[in-house]
């Protein structure tokens, strides 16, 4: 089963700003997937396969690597960081994780890449994400047959953290066309965060899921896919660009829900959060997300606030979009 452990939590919370909160110097430059050489692929690519391979560091129980305890701190609490205000936050700040380990565990120099979903509307299996030489590979709906990432293996899922199961994908050509612009532009006229978050996750965000199928298609495992960073970095790129259209508001606009609502946890099939969770939301009792609210990331990094990850420029994620 799926453990919670809310003395931890707090635990780590005190520790949240000693390794990260420092200057920005050197922003990383986060690029269009589409837009990268080969060489600069290839160097992810890398990266990634090297993280899968790094030792667990959080002591998740089994854990066999960096990367199963990665996956576990989106199944974990897959029912608080979705359908709630903290959904672009948490998922901003686990792309900067994701990042940050690559950076100092794995020796990558470049930003978490995003992959720009409008190019691949009209022609989805043809994109050159899927190149099984310079990509990610293509389908298997049992384990992908091809490209870097046929022999990943993942133990933990929704219900166990004694697993064995393979990456697999299952595309859906039709689902995907939800990431067209227009849906984009619907969502980037809404005025505020509130509005404007559940447009982006209702439409580009489930574009991606859904279109790739899956360990994609898994509302908890889906972090296993190592499309889902490049997916989620593109919906945190979008939520930018809306942020910057009206930056000194925006830089601070949060809302929306804590808890999901009774009918979206049923759908996923995911448990009622947790007393020792909900009360470490920091939001103050409420049932709206603040600036306040904790983003829990299970010892694999420190925990931060949602304050902490607003500007994509600041010390937390020290990035840019280019
Ligand atoms: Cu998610």
């Amino acid at each position: 089963m799926v453990r919670l452990l809310p003395g931890l939590i707090l635990l780590l919370a005190a520790e949240a700003s000693a390794a990260w909160n420092g200057t920005c110097n050197k922003k990383s430059q986060r690029k269009a997937w589409h837009m990268m050489s080969v060489d600069e692929r290839k160097e992810y690519i890398d990266a990634e396969l090297c993280l899968m391979e790094r030792p667990p560091i959080a002591g998740i129980e089994g854990a066999q690597n960096l990367w199963d305890e990665l996956q576990f701190a989106h199944i974990t609490q897959s029912n608080i960081i979705h359908n709630v205000g903290a959904f672009l936050p948490w998922h901003r700040y686990y792309m900067r994780v994701h990042e940050y380990l690559l950076q100092t565990e794995c020796g990558y120099k470049g930003g978490q890449p995003y992959w720009e979903q409008v190019r691949d509307v009209d022609d989805f299996a043809g994109s050159v994400i899927f190149d099984p030489i310079t990509g990610f590979g293509g389908e298997g709906s049992d384990c992908v047959v091809d490209g870097p990432f046929t022999n990943l293996r993942m133990h933990i899922n929704g219900t166990s953290n004694s697993a064995d199961y393979c990456l697999s994908r299952a595309f859906n050509a039709t689902a995907f066309t939800t990431a067209k612009q227009e849906n984009i532009d619907e969502c980037f006229s809404l005025e505020k965060y509130e509005d404007s978050y559940s447009c982006y996750q209702a439409l580009p965000h489930t574009a991606g899921h859904f279109g790739v199928g899956g360990t994609m298609y898994d509302p908890a495992a889906s972090p296993g896919e190592p499309l889902f960073y490049l997916h989620h970095t593109n919906l945190d790129r979008l939520w930018w660009e809306w942020q910057q259209a009206n930056l000194t508001f925006r830089l601070t606009d949060m809302g929306g829900q804590n808890m999901p609502s009774e009918e979206f946890l049923r759908e996923n099939g995911f448990p009622d959060p947790t007393p020792g969770v909900v009360d470490y939301f920091g939001d103050g009792g409420g049932n709206v997300t603040t600036l306040n609210h904790n983003l829990w990331m299970v010892g694999v990094a420190p925990n931060v606030t949602v304050r902490e990850v607003m500007d994509i420029g600041g010390p937390l994620n020290c990035a840019e979009y280019v």
